[in-house]
């Protein structure tokens, strides 16, 4: 479908509200369950049955509008296919069972597990639980079985942004807020996709544009909408950002554009990454990229002579070459030009899930609760203390998800907790992942039946979802926002939290999550936030709905909490603050710039395997669709998997639209229906990876884009390389 005809398509829908006829009886306060724009909206209820929607028109970021999928969320909620009860397997089969014996088996096999060590058990999980389920979940890990084994799907999403928080800032933390969009006078999209990933604040963002000319430069190998109403489009080959800004940092040393004052008070280590950038000549990135020198210069020009910028990245960041490098060379264009900290100006990373950057801030996955360390022995110790474990306990060296999967297969890590997550469908390299997940003892969590993941589970438990619990969830512009329960969940499915809590009983350790509910948990974490960055402290869940969310650092009732960090030019790289790495805190609270080599990706289009594979979303579907294919307005608008290609290689090879092809790359193979457009461009591939192998009614399908991508990760942040790989087009005949 093109462009044109599905926004047509879009703003039906949207006109038509996605409510149901029916009149609720209660509205109950609540926030978007999909993305991390963060919508505030209310579920309208009736009988007991979630009904409608409505966007929340006092809430600051999003005045009232949802994009289609959150004004259909409501109808995600009593599916037929939600899964009620607990199963296990017998004879290979899953069967139903009491939440006693699937429970019971599961804390069976995890002590036997935890006879060879904590290293025996991993934990895999998401970033669509509640703030409180991931403090929860990582007291659990950390301070009951000690495993270092936690990590969560936002490996394969933030990680790249929060390393390159901690190297240039001293903590994570995305510095600006949407209200910056508002005041900018340009605004960078760097590997984003605002138009179809963060509906709202691109909604925003073209208002305010309408109203003050804000400029846009977009950089995105893609002709994205964003792309095609941009002042300049930087159509660059995928895997070389690293180039483009050194570049651009060259013009603006060599253009005067930089400001020294800010750079001589505020920021270390500019001696040392001028002797990398004085090799990026436009000329030469130009080489690099694609793109043409005048091109980048004008690119540079424009950030530098404006007043204010915001830089927005997502993906094509995170995923692509030298991830977390490019995110510090994003806040070094900040840093030299001292446009942060101040009204419009600001690298700002859109967090993907709707509470992904809840589990950064309480230490869901790797870092420890409040931006803390766990190779820094104080940390630790603060932690311990608070929890009243054994400091030896807690995990100094935590791995990921791509460690734990390696770990299956040496045979040292035996079982497996997945939940909020479907890694058959969203891990690369599907091959080698669905062999170790067959392996491996595993439990998974989830809200639907059938899913991808289940496929290979022992025990499968059935969990509550947004709209079916109360807590909070914190969104990209740092804004803590609360939702409220509206439905029960259906059958036996349970809250996550509550799962945690009767999983530790069984483990003995009861009372350290005897929480009655996730209010006082949320008490907890916020004592535990006291002075740190990310501090919550003055906030409560009553504020939090009466101010519309809040801020953090909020430390004090009266405390209206914080837009944006670093007004003061001082960062978080002091040594006792820092979540860094210790060679390079500084006591100074300056930031760090960063020097950083283009490298040439690990895979790269030859004669075998001609194509660029760019693998992404669409506005209709999130993720493995396990929401999204069961709503049919949405599912009815892009219901099976397609790839992207544009005409002159089409016509080459004599494919033509909605025909199936079979790509292949070294990993694996698929079949999709090729989609015919110049927004791609020529030598490349555009294939959305929400698409997997099951869907209802079709258990034969080999659509899912994970077959083909390379299981190779960011060495500093472990994030996978999504966007780069290569592979082939073939007409299905031709195989
Ligand atoms: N509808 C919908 N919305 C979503 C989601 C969803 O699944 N569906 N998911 C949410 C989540 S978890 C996330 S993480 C976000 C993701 O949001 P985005 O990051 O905006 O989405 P992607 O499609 O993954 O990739 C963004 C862009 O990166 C470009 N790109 C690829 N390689 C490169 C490169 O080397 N350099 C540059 N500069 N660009 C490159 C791609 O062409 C693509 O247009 O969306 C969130 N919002
Ligand atoms: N090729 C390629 N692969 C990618 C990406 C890419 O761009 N290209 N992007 C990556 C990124 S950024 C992300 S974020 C991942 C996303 O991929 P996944 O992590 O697989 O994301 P979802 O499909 O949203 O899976 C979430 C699961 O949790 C369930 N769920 C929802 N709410 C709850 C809850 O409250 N409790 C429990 N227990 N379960 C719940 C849903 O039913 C669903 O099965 O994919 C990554 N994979
Ligand atoms: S923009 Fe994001 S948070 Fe807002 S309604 Fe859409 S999916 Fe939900
Ligand atoms: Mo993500």
């Amino acid at each position: 479908m093109d462009n044109t005809l599905r926004q047509t398509i879009q703003s039906f829908i949207a006109e038509n509200n996605g409510s149901s006829k029916e009149v609720p009886d209660e509205w109950v306060y609540s926030t978007c369950g999909y993305c991390a724009v963060g919508c505030g909206l209310y579920i309208g209820v009736k009988d007991g049955q979630a009904v409608t929607v409505q966007g929340n028109p006092h809430y600051p970021v999003n005045q009232g509008n949802l994009c289609i999928k959150g004004l259909y969320e409501w109808k995600v909620l009593h599916h037929p296919q939600r899964a009620k009860a607990p199963m296990v397997r017998q004879d290979g089969k899953l069967v139903v069972a009491s939440r006693e014996d699937a429970l019971g088996l599961m804390v069976q096999k995890l002590s036997q597990a935890l006879v060879s060590g904590p290293s025996a058990i991993g934990i895999y999980h998401t970033g669509q639980f509640l703030l409180e389920e991931y403090y929860a979940l990582g007291k659990l890990a950390k301070g009951v079985l000690g495993t270092p084994n936690l990590d969560s799907n936002t490996r394969l999403c933030m990680s790249a942004a929060v390393h390159g928080y901690i190297r240039s800032f001293g903590t994570d933390g995305p510095p600006g807020c949407y209200a910056d969009l508002d005041l900018a006078d340009v605004i960078f999209v760097f590997g984003s996709n605002p138009a179809e990933m963060h509906p709202q604040l691109w909604r925003r963002i073209m208002y305010h544009r309408s109203q003050n000319g804000t400029k846009l430069i977009v950089a995105d190998p893609r002709s994205t909408l964003a792309a095609e109403v941009a002042d300049m489009h930087l159509a660059l080959r995928p895997g070389t950002n690293v180039a483009l800004l050194n570049s651009l940092v060259y013009v603006l040393i060599e253009e005067n554009l930089i400001d020294p004052a800010f750079i001589e008070t505020h920021t270390t280590g500019y001696e040392e990454m001028l002797r990398v950038v004085h090799s990026y000549p436009p000329e030469k990135a130009a080489e690099i990229t694609g793109l043409s020198a005048e091109a980048i210069r004008e690119a540079a020009l424009l950030f530098g002579r404006s007043r204010s910028v915001v830089t927005l990245f997502c993906q094509g960041v995170n995923q692509s070459m030298a991830a977390a490098d490019t995110v510090t060379l994003i806040n070094n264009l900040h840093l030299l030009t001292g446009k942060i900290g101040t009204p419009g100006s600001a690298p700002l990373s859109l967090t993907g899930q709707a509470s992904a950057m809840s589990n950064r801030e309480v230490g869901g996955s790797g870092f420890l609760p409040g931006f803390r360390n766990p190779a820094n022995p104080v940390h630790r110790q603060e932690v311990a203390d608070f929890w009243g474990v054994p400091v030896e306990r807690i995990p100094s060296q935590p791995r990921d998800i791509m460690q734990m999967l390696d770990m299956i297969e040496t045979g040292e890590l035996k079982f497996l907790w997945v939940m909020g997550t479907n890694p058959a469908v969203s891990l690369p390299n599907q091959e080698r992942v669905r062999k170790l997940l067959d392996k491996v003892f595993l439990v998974v969590q989830d809200v639907y039946y059938p899913m991808e993941t289940a496929v290979y589970a022992d025990i499968f438990l059935p969990a509550a979802q947004w709209g079916e619990k109360t807590g909070t969830y914190t969104n990209s512009e740092r804004r803590v926002s609360i939702g409220y329960k509206a439905v029960e969940p259906p059958g036996e499915a349970k809250a996550d939290f509550e799962i945690f809590q009767d999983v530790a009983r069984r483990l003995g350790a009861g009372e350290m999550f005897a929480w009655p509910s996730t209010e006082e948990a949320f008490a907890e974490w916020q004592r535990l936030s006291q002075d740190r960055p990310n501090d919550m402290s003055g906030m409560t869940y009553r504020r939090l709905e009466r101010e519309g969310g809040l801020q953090w650092p909020c430390s004090s009732p009266d405390d209206p909490g914080t837009p944006r960090l670093y007004t003061d030019g001082r960062f978080n790289t002091a040594a006792e603050t820092a979540q860094a790495y210790g060679q390079f805190n500084n006591e100074s609270g300056c930031a760090k710039l960063w020097g950083v080599e283009y490298q040439i990706p690990p895979e790269t289009p030859d004669e075998e395997y001609p194509f660029w594979l760019n693998t992404g979303r669409i506005i209709e579907h999130y993720h493995t669709r396990t929401k999204t294919k069961r709503v049919p307005e949405l599912d009815v608008l892009a219901g099976e998997g397609f790839v992207e290609m544009n005409p002159a290689d089409a016509e080459a090879m004599g494919i033509t639209e909605g025909e199936k092809v079979r790509l292949t790359s070294r990993r694996g193979w698929i079949e999709v229906k090729a989609m015919i457009k110049n927004t791609v461009a020529r030598g490349q591939l555009f294939l959305p990876f929400h698409f997997g192998d099951l869907d209802p009614g079709e258990e034969h399908l080999k659509q899912a884009a994970n077959h083909l991508t390379l299981d190779w990760v960011d060495p500093i942040s472990k994030q996978p390389i999504f966007k780069v790989a290569s592979c082939r087009v073939n007409k299905i005949r031709g195989v």
